[in-house]
């Protein structure tokens, strides 16, 4: 056993009281040792963030396998990760919640009785990280001891989510020293799941991605912990985001009477030199990150970025919603991600970028499906197989990443960094939808807007598990990511009327309509920006709308289509509300709402209502009067 003894490390056999740590927090000593007599590593290290430390696990992940170096040339700073083929995407099935009474986690939420998870629990831990090391990650999700930000511990055996957490969080001696005795902080315990040494003593050697078949993500935000157990990626192994960030702080949010939401957040300049903040929830890989990394294609708008998945939302002593994003860094969804689409994104990925199952160039550079129009003739895939154009298998897995820090972004906001966060204007909500839904709609007031949150649905992307296209109803684009009970979290929405004196303003979007044929109706990406424009101008009360069932749509001509290659009919499609398609979406709300009991919110359930009763009003009444 190597045993490489610094202040920073400790071998667990011989110092199990782990003397020489860099804090003296004795609340945070105790969890590390306990974890450590759980999980037996063979070395405890204590992460500081530096980039020093990044190199040296760098480097041995690369003598590992781990991590390919890309050609300096090409992508300066940069890897490539290949996971395991089973391990490549969030695994909602093995995603659990743990209250004492079901209810609270509700009927979207994979419910665990505390007791009983946590013997489980003990059963996969036990001895989990046995030949490897622990490393213990503290982080603070937003600015280091700002009003709107959380502290984390997360113990880890993966180097791979040590680097990772030091991109997408301020990780490091900065956060422990934030972490005091007696401060609040939400421990994170990770393992791969597969030791090195079994039972006996016998040893094997390691693979470039360990993992487990068997898998558990869990949470207990009654007591605000996390343990996750069997898969090294993404949202299952970095703690800060999904765990922490959203089903976690949700919790915490419903508590305290704020928002932790799955939300994007970006600062939107009029030509005027307006101001507005707006936050926007879509499912999982609809395009989030290239709305907030958008290069508006109307002259004199610009976007900034704030955020691309999370937003944490609080009522601010000025009466209106402020809103940090928790996270320091991007871990998005490469394919997709090209030139045409998202250039700040390609700029942005310039180096010093973790790339995980995207597929490699034979210059050692990076590719996937989306970034250029032509295929490179030859590349390997994300399997690590060659591949050409005609192999009948993408060359970059649907739900390949990459992990960047923000700091890289070059349209991030000057308020990326701002501990107060930026005061929120409009909240957006949207999908991907072939059918029914306008390109925009906005909400007659906040409880209309809740409506339109809870009555989100999308078809299904890779980035979880699941058979992609399946449409599925994706309350506030949180059904995943809410850590309590989903009718709970639409009458805390709802609450927020009661502690916000300026709400925002609410819209429904939908960039993904198709015409019959199978077209899409809207060219989206920069040209999204003419909707940014219609929703900035109903905040100024200059633009015009026309009321539908669904809410107000652009009057016409409202919407500035000039120079657009969209027909006339295509944009009244695309602000249609089809009485027949919308009176179908409403049963399938109903049946969906229909297992939140007694906690649907009576507002809601009437909102359904009233938009049945406007699709399909009583004749033979005047409804004039
Ligand atoms: C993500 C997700 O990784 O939503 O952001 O799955
Ligand atoms: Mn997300």
């Amino acid at each position: 056993m190597t045993t490489d003894v610094t202040h920073e490390t400790q071998d667990v056999q011989d110092t199990p009281e782990l003397s020489g740590t860099p804090t003296t927090n004795p609340a945070l000593l105790d969890w590390v040792r306990r974890t450590a007599r759980l999980t037996q590593p063979d070395r405890v290290v204590w992460c500081d963030g530096s980039q020093e430390e990044f190199d040296r696990l760098t480097a041995q992940m690369v003598a590992t396998g781990t991590l390919i170096p890309l050609n300096p040339s090409k992508r300066p700073g940069s890897f490539l990760a290949r996971s395991a083929p089973g391990d490549v995407a969030r695994v909602e099935r093995r995603t659990f919640i743990a209250s004492r009474r079901r209810e609270d986690a509700g009927p979207t939420n994979n419910w665990r009785e505390p007791d009983a998870l946590r013997e489980e629990l003990d059963g996969v831990f036990t001895g989990s990280m046995r030949g490897r090391t622990m490393y213990v990650v503290p982080f603070s999700m937003g600015p280091v001891g700002g009003p709107l930000s959380l502290l984390g511990v997360q113990v880890t055996d993966s180097p791979y989510a040590v680097v990772s957490m030091r991109t997408m969080t301020r990780m490091g001696s900065e956060a422990l020293a934030a972490i005091t005795e007696g401060t609040a902080w939400v421990p994170g315990v990770h393992s791969v799941g597969m030791p090195l040494v079994d039972d006996l003593g016998r040893t094997r050697p390691d693979v470039a991605w360990p993992c487990n078949d068997l898998k558990h993500v869990a949470h207990f935000p009654e007591t605000r912990e996390i343990w996750s157990f069997g898969s090294g990626y993404g949202g299952n192994a970095l703690l800060g985001k999904k765990c922490l960030a959203l089903r976690i702080a949700s919790a915490v949010a419903r508590e305290e009477g704020w928002l932790a939401e799955h939300m994007l957040l970006v600062k939107v300049t009029s030509p005027q030199q307006r101001v507005f903040h707006l936050a926007a929830a879509f499912p999982s890989a609809c395009g989030k990150t290239n709305l907030a990394m958008m290069r508006p294609a109307l002259p004199g708008w610009r976007v900034e970025t704030i955020g691309d998945d999370i937003a944490w939302m609080r009522p601010g002593p000025d009466g209106r919603l402020r809103a940090i994003n928790p996270e320091a860094g991007f871990f998005g969804v490469a394919p997709g991600t090209g030139w045409s689409t998202n250039p700040t994104a390609m700029e942005m990925l310039r180096e010093d970028v973790i790339f995980t199952n995207v597929a490699l160039t034979d210059d050692g550079d990076v590719w996937w499906e989306g970034m250029t129009e032509e295929p490179p003739a030859h590349l390997t895939d994300w399997r690590g197989n060659p591949w050409t154009p005609d192999s009948p298998t993408p060359a970059a897995h649907p739900n390949a990443r990459f992990t960047v820090a923000a700091t890289r972004c070059p349209s991030l906001a000057a308020e990326f960094d701002d501990p107060e966060g930026v005061p929120v204007d409009a909240i957006l909500f949207g999908g991907r939808r072939r059918t029914t839904a306008p390109l925009v709609a906005q909400a007659g007031d906040w409880s209309q807007g809740v409506f339109a949150g809870a009555s989100i649905s999308s078809e299904r992307t890779a980035a979880a598990e699941g058979a992609v296209g399946e449409l599925r109803h994706d309350p506030f684009a949180m059904l995943p990511f809410t850590g309590y009970h989903v009718g709970d979290h639409l009458s805390h929405w709802l609450s927020m009327r009661d502690r916000v004196e300026h709400l925002p303003a609410v819209f429904s979007v939908n960039w993904f309509r198709r015409g019959e044929d199978g077209r899409f109706l809207w060219p989206g990406f920069g040209e999204n920006a003419r909707v940014l424009e219609w929703i900035c101008g109903r905040l100024e009360g200059t633009a015009a709308a026309r009321h539908t069932p669904a809410g107000l749509v652009p009057a016409p001509g409202a919407l500035d289509v000039d120079g657009l290659d969209v027909s006339p009919a295509d944009l009244a499609e695309l602000l249609s509300v089809d009485a027949a398609a919308w009176l179908a979406e409403a049963d399938q709300l109903e049946r969906f709402f229909a297992p939140f009991g007694a906690k649907l919110p009576a507002e809601v359930r009437d909102h359904l209502a009233l938009l049945r009763y406007r699709l399909d009003p009583p004749t033979g009444g005047d409804l004039s009067v």
